[in-house]
């Protein structure tokens, strides 16, 4: 039997990390080797000697290297062991302080963590950075190569993915009791390539060469079920109960990856599942000659959670990413209820110890599966069960797109979950006779509220079922916020009087998006504030402005972001072989590519601006200001539209980047396979970001904050977050355009009406494209179309004008070096704001109800 193969006796028998006091556990060491136990849970010193012993064990031990056998990924693999023997240090103290302490946790369920590297951050967290780079270096290793060898941690598609991980960072940073949970897809987000300037995929199986970062828990295991029966029992007193029997199981098995706080013990985890076959072997198949059936089986299970969807803003009603939807909410509650059920207390405590946060819709079958688990399971009555879990809930909604909420076939759900099929109909029946009361007589406000979507098939509405199931719903921004009250879920606003909804604006974590990924003006930021309790404390960032007017401060400034741009550029040369001036404007949007973005917008724009340029005379152009436009982003592999408009990036850059006539007035650069860590190098060089989606689109943003933390300006629409940054920063230090959310719906609906008026600029850079300027202009019909004969749903044309006329005003702004250079300063010093320790708090406070939970540096 296979160490995961455990009984059910045995989930119950294990403690993980820490015995109560009144605990006896199975196993207890001989007294006379307690001392050996105790020298291994003290912390290594910080000490270079210690730094070089164990990584010379690690390079020697665990990867058989020698002296004369090494390269800069095996010194990699030996100090990231290295460091992870001090995470697990701290990792273990933490757990058995927080076992001892009990306090109430938060659980953090998302279905993406898009964490990027761990070695540089952990180094920072952990504060040896300074004294590993001075022992590698003795040892002939320069840290900076290291860095570099260790591939990203992909396991997510775009802003909701990276916020998770953002959230990770300020709970461990705040010393909360907190867990995250998810799935250890053996394929992240896939790998981009561009082939005669078209996107194409490939497999990221970034476990090829080993993870250092997670440590594999054979010992933590659950069995999960899927599809079988119901089987209706009836007792001798006449009560019916229901239990799910038959289907077929698989296992999930927990991977943790420890989380340090910067500058702090607490060191949280992120509990990744993995799916494995259930039984063992089967020989019985395996003898009847059904060999290839027998693996084929073993097979089936671990594919649940093999690969990572790759959409961003779009549902796909696969049933595999049901199954992996299930898998991981019906392991995350076997956890978090064994943990509860360790200090014996009465399930009615449970909302007061745990909390479980839900990042978009993607975990919502928690909520019918912590009901199953309490009535069918645990015996309790449906009204007990349901007041638990609406107590232990909340929501997080990052969407209004209505193509991105999810919904579920019925009969698909009934297929797979019986149980939690009938389990949700008795959901939305309670409900509905709720609202019933409340509204009486009103037939079409129960077919609006109703869980369950009429139609053929019927469907299930996940965002539905998660408000009705939890305490609290918000939006990521105030405008989100606002329109999530408004527009899409005003009859749920409505009934519950406005009680279940909030906002909390998201945040990012200074620590990689400033400290880490711009050493430089961290440096100077903590320089000329005579402190870096700055990296914890945002708030202090305000006191920049007092340099504003500081001539010399502008300089140093203005130095370090060119030095950011010196290495862009040699990134970008490094990769597509096109130079790049760094005394240019570097203009950057950096993102998912997705139609509601408009990247589409920002290539029109550029065709223009080399249309201007090419009636230009040279002396003419000289008074220009040069301009980098880059782009970065994937497209979801099916959205051909999308992938259009890389084609048409591509195709731009080709010619202008190759007209003589424009040299280095005008360049445009697709750099592929946008990432985390390409994001680390991108953002400290901007000068100007752009965050251009329809008004009322995109829920919050959050690269938009990392930009303007990097003294990046934004030119924005009045959408997202861009709002609460201008609040901040003041709407001098941001180029605002294009009509305003609540405008939207009334040109849409007149573009349905009447011939659309396209603006006359946009009508020549159409032409262009139409003419052949950029190639075969057969292959953007589609994509043009979008434009003409279909609409513009994303009205482009309507905020081409104000567009072109915010960029007008960006290089005239450009111009004036000293305004620019305050500008910069003024970004930095307005973002305390969107710090994620602000949101995180918020969130702890308003919805979570959790304090932090300070750990000692070794236990008592
Ligand atoms: C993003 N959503 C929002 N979804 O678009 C962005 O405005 C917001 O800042 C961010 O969340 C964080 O709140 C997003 O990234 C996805 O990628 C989903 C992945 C799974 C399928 C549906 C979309």
């Amino acid at each position: 039997m296979l160490p995961y193969m455990n009984s059910k006796d045995d989930h119950h028998r294990r403690c993980a990390t820490g015995i109560l006091p009144h605990q006896q556990p199975r196993w207890l060491p001989p007294p006379e080797t307690l001392h050996l136990w105790k020298e291994f849970e003290t912390p290594e010193p910080a000490e270079i000697a210690a730094i070089q012993k164990s990584f010379l064990r690690h390079v020697t031990k665990t990867f058989a290297r020698t002296a004369f056998n090494m390269d800069n990924f095996a010194s990699y693999q030996g100090t990231a062991y290295s460091l992870r023997d001090r995470l697990i240090d701290k990792w273990n103290i933490t757990q058995q302080h927080h076992t001892r302490e009990d306090p109430k946790r938060v659980y953090y369920l998302s279905l993406e963590f898009l964490l990027g590297r761990s070695l540089d951050s952990c180094l920072l967290s952990l504060g040896v950075k300074d004294i590993y780079k001075k022992a590698l270096d003795e040892l002939g290793f320069r840290l900076e190569d290291l860095i570099g060898e260790e591939v990203d941690a992909a396991l997510g598609n775009g802003g909701l993915g990276r916020l998770a991980a953002c959230y990770m960072d300020s709970l461990a940073t705040l010393d909360y009791p907190a867990w995250g949970y998810g799935i250890r897809y053996n394929y992240g987000i896939f790998k981009q390539l561009i082939v005669d300037g078209y996107q194409t995929e490939f497999p990221d199986y970034w476990l090829n060469f080993g993870n250092p970062w997670e440590i594999e828990r054979l010992d933590v295991s659950y069995e999960v079920r899927f599809r079988g029966y119901v089987n209706k029992v009836t007792e001798e007193d006449g009560t019916i109960s229901y239990v799910w029997e038959g289907g077929e199981k698989v296992v999930a098995v927990a991977y943790d990856v420890p989380i340090p706080g910067y500058g702090t013990m607490n060191t949280i985890n992120i509990r990744l599942w993995s799916a494995k076959p259930a039984r063992e072997f089967d020989f019985a198949m395996f003898n009847d000659g059904n060999y290839d059936k027998a693996v084929e089986e073993q097979k089936s299970a671990e594919n649940i959670t093999s690969v990572l969807y790759p959409n961003d803003n779009h549902m796909v009603g696969k049933i595999l990413r049901l199954k992996q939807q299930y898998l991981f909410v019906c392991a995350t509650l076997q956890d978090a209820i064994r943990r509860f059920k360790k200090t014996n207390r009465p399930w009615s405590d449970f909302p007061y110890q745990v909390s479980i946060q839900l990042n978009d819709t993607h975990p919502t079958l928690g909520i019918p599966e912590l009901q199953r688990i309490l009535i069918d399971e645990e015996g309790l009555s449906w009204d007990d069960a349901w007041d638990i879990v609406t107590k232990t809930f909340s929501f997080t909604n990052h969407t209004v797109l209505p193509e991105a909420l999810e919904r579920w076939a019925v009969p698909l759900v009934q297929d797979l979950l019986p149980r939690h099929m009938m389990i949700i109909f008795d959901i939305n029946l309670f409900f509905l006779q709720k609202v019933e009361k409340k509204f009486p007589g009103d037939r079409d406000r129960l077919r609006r509220m109703s869980i369950i979507e009429e139609g053929h098939p019927q469907n299930v509405r996940m965002a539905f079922l998660a408000i009705v199931g939890s305490h609290t719903v918000n939006g990521v921004a105030e405008l989100h916020s606002n329109l999530i009250k408004n527009v899409i879920f005003t009859d749920f606003v409505e009934y519950y009087e406005g009680n279940k909804f909030t906002n909390v604006t998201n945040g990012i974590t200074p620590r990689r998006w400033l400290h880490q990924c711009n050493p430089a003006l961290s440096d100077f930021i903590t320089q000329k504030l005579g402190s870096d309790s700055w990296v914890k404390d945002l708030e202090q960032l305000k006191k920049l402005k007092e340099f504003v007017d500081d001539p010399a401060v502008q300089k140093q400034w203005m130095a370090i972001k060119r030095q950011n741009k010196v290495r862009l550029a040699d990134y970008i040369h490094s990769i597509t072989s096109i130079q790049v001036s760094p005394d240019s404007l570097f203009d950057i949007q950096v993102k998912r590519i997705h139609e509601y973005k408009r990247q589409f917008m920002n290539i029109l724009g550029v065709i223009h601006r080399y249309l201007r340029l090419k009636k230009m005379t040279p002396e003419q152009k000289a008074k220009e200001v040069p301009r980098l436009v880059v782009f970065a982003g994937k497209s979801a592999p099916g959205y051909f539209i999308a992938k259009l408009v890389i084609k048409l990036i591509n195709s731009v850059g080709e010619v202008i980047n190759n007209d003589p006539e424009i040299g280095d007035v005008l360049k445009v650069v697709f750099i592929p396979n946008y990432n985390v860590s390409l994001a680390e190098i991108i953002i400290p060089a901007s000068d100007i970001s752009q965050h251009i989606s329809t008004a009322g689109t995109e829920a919050s943003g959050t690269s938009n904050m990392k930009f303007v933390l990097n003294g990046g300006i934004i030119l924005g629409t009045v959408d997202g977050a861009n709002i609460e940054i201008g609040e901040e920063i003041g709407e001098d230090n941001i180029f605002f355009f294009g009509v305003k959310a609540d405008e939207v719906e009334d040109i849409r609906h007149l573009n349905r009406y009447r011939k659309i008026e396209m603006d006359p600029d946009l009508r020549n850079v159409l032409d262009a494209i139409e003419k052949g300027t950029f190639g075969d202009p057969k292959i953007f019909e589609p994509l043009v179309a979008t434009l003409t004969v279909g609409g513009d749903y994303y009205l482009i044309s309507k905020d081409f004008a104000s567009y072109i006329e915010a960029q007008a005003d960006a290089d005239e702004a450009y111009k004036d070096k000293v305004g620019w250079a305050k500008k910069s300063i003024l970004c930095t010093a307005g973002m305390s704001k969107f710090s994620s320790d602000r949101s995180i708090n918020e969130y702890a406070e308003k919805i979570w109800k959790i304090k932090p939970c300070s750990v000692p540096a070794t236990l008592p």
